[in-house]
């Protein structure tokens, strides 16, 4: 396969919106600099003394991992220096960032998850970086007020996810389809190596923490069983996959189908993903691959954010399988 970078592909395979002009290559440039300096941390963090703990909790209660701290302030200090952005939200961060005067400014809002599953990585499994990116509403000008941001996951211009794995990824839609980037480290490019992904329309895998099972209601426990006992894509049982990774599991379901399923329960009746820096991104990843994303009653791309680190239930992957959930929902009242 010909050596595509990141840029020839936006420049020249996607009709980018007319208000995107280099601004939004720019801003490109600096995330994915970022997720290769982040990469460059996570590869050797067994020899550098950044595994563990920081001794801190965050505004959604979980103890900040080194890396967490590591990853999130090299986004802060890279993108807000990008020259494209007048706003940005990290799940780090308790309160919304404005880009300050004296950094050039811009029209779009980056919103992320700078370390999804750091539990993960005393372990040595993947994690990732998750991406959303808003432009400002027309007619925004001055400071950038909350409501400005706070818009529904189907108005994102681009979003994407950078994985930390065997191989380093970058998974990117700009509402013209889902392509995957792989880190030459030879070169330091990201290089296209999956074009055009595409989610089955059913699957043979469900992804979902069964331990959760004693808090989860009526409807999710049946929505879960559905995958014990229905016959799955490839004629036999469903089987059970489940990192504990969000970015790990849902590049799983991207590629080879199925779903992953965090349901409400009595300790988290709102779900525990986050809505603006979690679903919303991978949503908006699965509706352009052909996939679903729902909280159980409908997509989550439609659903209205209350607060920066508003969490939702998710089930996304496969249509199909998103349907089947959907259905058994539909009989329980909300
Ligand atoms: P649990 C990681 O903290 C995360 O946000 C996702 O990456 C992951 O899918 C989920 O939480 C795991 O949560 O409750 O199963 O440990």
């Amino acid at each position: 396969m010909p050596e595509v970078t990141v840029t020839e592909h936006l420049l020249l395979h996607q009709k980018l919106s007319p208000h995107a002009t280099g601004m939004f290559t720019g801003l490109l440039y600096d995330l994915i600099l970022s997720g290769k300096s982040i990469a460059m941390r996570i590869n050797k963090a067994g020899l550098l003394d950044v595994l563990g703990g920081t001794g801190m909790v965050n505004v959604q209660g979980e103890n900040v991992q080194k890396l967490d701290d590591i990853a999130n302030h090299i986004l802060l200090y890279r993108m807000e220096r990008c020259g494209a952005l007048c706003a940005m939200s990290s799940e780090e961060e308790p309160d919304l960032i404005r880009v300050r005067p004296e950094f050039p400014q811009g029209d779009y809002i980056l919103i992320f998850d700078p370390l999804d599953g750091s539990s993960n990585i005393d372990v040595n499994v993947n994690v990732g970086t998750i991406f959303s990116i808003f432009h400002r509403p027309e007619g925004g000008s001055g400071e950038v007020r909350l409501e400005e941001v706070l818009q529904q996951g189907c108005r994102q211009v681009a979003a994407g996810y950078m994985l930390y794995g065997p191989s380093t990824m970058l998974v990117l839609s700009t509402g013209q389809g889902v392509h995957g980037f792989t880190l030459d480290p030879g070169v330091g490019e990201f290089l296209l190596s999956h074009p055009n992904m595409q989610i089955p329309e059913q699957g043979y895998i469900y992804s979902v923490n069964e331990g959760n099972r004693q808090n989860w209601s009526d409807a999710s426990r049946e929505a879960v069983d559905w995958f014990h006992t229905t016959r799955a894509a490839n004629g036999k049982h469903y089987s059970s996959r489940y990192v504990g990774s969000l970015v790990a599991d849902f590049h799983r379901t991207l590629i080879y189908g199925g779903i992953y399923m965090y349901p409400p329960d009595a300790d988290k009746p709102q779900g525990k993903l986050r809505l603006m820096c979690e679903a919303n991104p991978l949503a908006f990843l699965a509706e352009q691959a052909g996939g679903k994303a729902s909280d159980g009653y409908g997509r989550i791309l439609e659903r209205q954010p209350d607060k920066l680190h508003a969490r939702t239930p998710l089930f996304i992957g496969s249509r199909r399988d998103v349907e089947a959930v959907e259905a058994i929902y539909a009989r329980y009242p909300r």
